[in-house]
């Protein structure tokens, strides 16, 4: 794949929750000047425009809370490929839309690190680990399950086929959560994969924690996905998502998190999702998303412009 080469694809599905407003997500990042921002870096960026799912009937699951869930499925296959093709040919950014595509991106994703002889690792920065399955969702709203899905976990089928390389639990980090269901917490201790919640971050500092997981990617001579929700931000910074939290990252635990993802060179591809523009205050969020994204693509403090909203 080319290093310098930066695939956007626009995923607006809002399929996966009960407000509306996800579908806005793709343009706003546009209207953020998200892919100025990245060419400004010196990267080669190609926008592919926005992706959408072949037509399908619905389909009712026996937990009847399940909402949409052949929406779920048809994103979820055609994200999965458009992943894995775009993953070998340079590093794509999905921007989202629900988190319920990380379904797709990261399978897919985990296909073509599989294929090229590597393991997917998953940086996992959100309020919430989604780990439901399509037995255990109470809600009914699949943006809650899509780690889940990713990890090959028992539950999803015969909705939909498993992943070709499900993601192994010890290669999942999530930081910054903070609201997790009782059955998202017995698969986080059943799985084993590494939780830093909101209290680790306060009390070790969140450079600390990453800086660890960094070390195990490289050690691993692994490939890395990040999937970035907007909850993962305090929502006095990030008000456009439908499921605030309060209590969680700042603006420069944030930048830091992506400047020294940034310098470990270790990331593939991101996922940025659940911005909700309806939802949100002059684009304060949405540029912060892409601010973000630029800080994780190379660009430093010397270079940052000043915003106004
Ligand atoms: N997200 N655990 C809750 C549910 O409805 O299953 C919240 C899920 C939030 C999903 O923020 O991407
Ligand atoms: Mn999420
Ligand atoms: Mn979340
Ligand atoms: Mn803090």
């Amino acid at each position: 794949m080319d290093e310098k080469r930066c695939i956007l694809i626009g995923v607006p599905v809002q399929e996966g929750t009960s407000r509306l407003g996800c579908d806005m997500g793709p343009s706003a990042y546009r209207a953020a000047g998200l892919c100025g921002a990245l060419t400004a870096l010196g990267l080669v960026v190609e926008d592919r425009g926005n992706i959408a799912p072949p037509p399908g009937e619905a389909v009712a699951h026996p937990n009847p809370s399940v909402t949409n869930l052949s929406d779920f499925a048809r994103w979820t296959s055609a994200l999965s490929e458009a992943a894995y093709r775009a993953g070998g040919e340079g590093l794509p950014i999905f921007l989202g839309g629900d988190h319920s595509l990380s379904a797709g991106t990261i399978s897919g994703m985990s296909r073509r690190a599989a294929e090229e002889g590597s393991e997917l690792h998953v940086l996992w920065l959100d309020a919430h680990p989604d780990l439901h399955t399509l037995e255990t969702t109470t809600s009914g709203n699949l943006h809650g399950v899509p780690m889940a899905y990713a990890l090959g976990l028992k539950g999803f089928g015969p909705y939909l086929p498993p992943p070709v390389a499900p993601v192994k639990p010890r290669n999942v980090c999530t930081i910054g959560l903070r609201s997790v269901d009782p059955a998202e917490r017995r698969t986080i201790r059943e799985a084993g994969i590494t939780v830093h919640d909101m209290r680790a971050i306060d009390e070790f500092g969140i450079g600390i924690l990453l800086k660890a997981f960094l070390e195990r990617v490289a050690a691993a001579g692994g490939w890395l996905h990040v999937s970035l929700d907007v909850d993962f931000l305090d929502p006095g910074i990030a008000p456009g998502v439908g499921t605030t939290v309060p209590g969680g990252a700042t603006f420069r635990e944030a930048h830091l998190a992506m400047e020294m993802l940034h310098d470990s060179g270790l990331v593939r591809s991101l996922d940025l999702v659940e911005l909700n523009p309806f939802l949100d205050e002059r684009g304060r969020t949405a540029i912060l998303m892409t601010d973000l994204a630029a800080s994780l693509m190379g660009r430093s403090v010397l270079d940052r412009p000043t915003r106004s909203f």
